[in-house]
């Protein structure tokens, strides 16, 4: 007669699995349900402003649409996973630990999908907290217009037809918010709705202009609020850059400067947040 082989796993059942799901991710948004900083869309821009926010001891969640990470930079240009990165950006890529060649002096390219992997694990290092197949449908506006949240949904309630999933959306709330959801610039477009900004999209391509660009206006556009990555070139009509990537890194890093100016400015004057 033959024995049972001794089990490889530990003995668990499928109760245990379900509970020990819901009440994790009860006490993650639980916990989300106030942040120093939100961030609407997780690609290169908005995990390295997470990333530096969250080294500087902020409370930062990604709020990002789909079941995945990282947006656009998992395939670098035209389907061919590499990705360009123009000097100095490239002393990030040595920061998080991602090789990459040299063809010719300040040009470096990089496999995307290892950039893409490595920020991603360097965000979940440094405590970020992300809550993805999540969209953002709203922006929490204070008196003062100062915006102070987002109101959030699952993504796939959106996709289905009104009449089969009407499921109202909940708030959570922030110090600061970012708009790093790329070319939709969907934060900033909900404040066109109200007549509180403009959104004049991306001009033709010339990385030249278009990264150095990207990097100088990132920041404020409205109370409560700062644009980054893509998104600053959808707002205000830059050229677009193509696969280089530099510059996504460079904003997020420089939205993050914004973020803590800000916060700093709130906690030097709580009356901020009240109004
Ligand atoms: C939740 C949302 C929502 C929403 C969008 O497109 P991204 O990669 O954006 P960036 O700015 O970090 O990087 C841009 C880069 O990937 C790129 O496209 C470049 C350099 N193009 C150059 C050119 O010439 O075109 O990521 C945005 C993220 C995505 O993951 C979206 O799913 C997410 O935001 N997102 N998340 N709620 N309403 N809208």
């Amino acid at each position: 007669m033959s024995s049972q082989p001794e089990p490889v796993f530990s003995k668990v059942a499928e109760r245990d699995i379900t509970r020990a799901l819901t009440s994790e991710f009860a006490a993650q948004l639980d916990g989300c349900i106030e942040s120093d900083v939100l961030i609407a869309g997780g690609g290169p821009s908005g995990l390295m402003c997470a990333k530096v926010l969250a080294e500087h001891g902020a409370k930062v969640l990604i709020v990002e649409r789909n079941n995945y990470l990282g947006g656009g930079f998992w395939l670098g240009g035209y389907l061919m996973n590499k990705a360009v990165f123009r000097a100095p950006s490239n002393e990030i890529l040595d920061e998080i630990g991602v090789p990459y060649t040299t063809p010719s002096v300040g040009l470096h390219v990089a496999d995307a999908p290892h950039a893409c992997a490595r920020l991603i694990a360097a965000a979940c290092d440094a405590g970020v907290k992300i809550q993805n197949m999540t969209s953002v449908e709203d922006i929490v506006m204070r008196e003062g217009h100062r915006v102070a949240g987002l109101v959030i949904n699952w993504t796939p309630v959106e996709t289905l037809p009104r009449q089969l999933a009407c499921v109202d959306p909940i708030a959570i709330e922030a110090k600061v918010v970012v708009d790093a959801t790329g070319h939709d610039a969907t934060i900033v477009k909900l404040l066109e709705k109200q007549g509180l900004a403009e959104v004049k999209g991306c001009g033709p391509m010339w990385v030249e202009r278009s990264e150095d660009l990207v990097v100088q206006r990132t920041g404020t556009v409205h109370p409560g609020l700062v644009v980054i990555g893509m998104a600053v070139s959808a707002v205000h009509g830059l050229p677009r850059m193509g696969p280089s990537f530099g510059s996504m890194l460079l904003s997020g890093a420089r939205g993050a400067e914004a973020v803590l100016d800000m916060l700093q400015t709130q906690a030097n004057e709580p009356a901020l947040l009240r109004a």
